[in-house]
């Protein structure tokens, strides 16, 4: 695809991002309808739902001919990954929007014939846009990021979840014990635009598609390594252990957990 094209899909998507935002901030006036999916810290609310359904009216009157992977369940059933496929995570982070009104991010990914082409992680409080992929180059807002140093994790700050820590999935106690601190923010889109910027050498997690499109796309734009958490490829249709760090990092959590996958 060449570059005015690409600009032309990074304009509209914008666009529609910043309505999702102004969207959003305005239900946020209003009380939430939440409900449970698998369980109590499993949630969905109205916004969720309703962002989906206008991103998804948006990349259908812009791209008819694409498949689109919805976490809520208003996009496409998707079996492969030919052509145009569009990734919205409408709200990642729920359980911090209902909680916390804040550190939440809305995401959205393009990838055509399997390879990622845009990907964008818009934390809405913060007001702070990521986007690219690998021909434009990541962008913080308006500004070029560049890519972060490649620093080992003893010398950086880990992002893991919750239960992997708590149940010692793959060894992570060793692989936090082994970095300079732990840090949970509770949303994929959020600890990614931490490894993204730098702040943090790694964030590991169990994923769904929706949570890894897009912040897939920027890291391995800015040279991180995106892989299972036992360093392979990662599939686009399923869910699985997922690590983004840094070339270093990676080397040195791959040894920790060893043959505990
Ligand atoms: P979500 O808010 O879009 O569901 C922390 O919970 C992070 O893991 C969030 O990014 C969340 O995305 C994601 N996640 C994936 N599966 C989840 C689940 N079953 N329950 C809660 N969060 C989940
Ligand atoms: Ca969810
Ligand atoms: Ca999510
Ligand atoms: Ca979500």
């Amino acid at each position: 695809m060449n570059e005015s094209e690409l600009h032309r899909i990074d304009r509209s998507v914008k666009r529609w991002l910043h309505t999702s935002r102004e969207f959003i901030l305005k239900k946020m006036e209003e009380s939430l309808n939440v409900s449970e999916k698998t369980g109590r810290k499993d949630l969905v609310t109205n916004v969720d739902k309703e962002n989906e359904k206008f991103l998804i009216s948006k990349i259908r009157t812009f791209a008819p001919d694409s498949q689109i992977l919805g976490e809520e369940g208003f996009g496409d059933q998707i079996r492969q990954t030919k052509g145009w496929v569009w990734v919205v995570d409408p709200i990642d982070g729920t359980m911090n929007f209902v909680k916390q009104r804040d550190h939440f991010a809305i995401m959205i990914a393009l990838y055509i014939d399997g390879q990622g082409v845009l990907g964008y992680i818009y934390d809405v409080i913060g007001d702070q846009l990521l986007s690219g992929g690998p021909d434009l180059g990541v962008f913080n807002n308006d500004e070029v990021l560049a890519a972060p140093a490649n620093v080992s994790l003893r010398d950086g700050l880990i992002c893991v979840s919750g239960p992997m820590v708590m149940h010692n999935y793959h060894n992570f106690q060793t692989v936090v014990e082994t970095s300079s601190g732990l840090r949970i923010y509770g949303s994929a889109g959020i600890e990614m635009i931490h490894v993204l910027k730098g702040e943090t050498v790694a964030y590991v997690s169990y994923l769904k598609p929706w949570d890894f499109g897009a912040g897939k796309i920027l890291a391995e734009s800015l040279g991180l390594a995106v892989t299972t958490v036992d360093g392979k490829p990662l599939d686009m249709l399923s869910s699985d252990f997922v690590m983004v760090a840094t070339v270093q990092a990676q080397q040195d959590i791959l040894p920790i957990i060893g043959s505990n996958v």
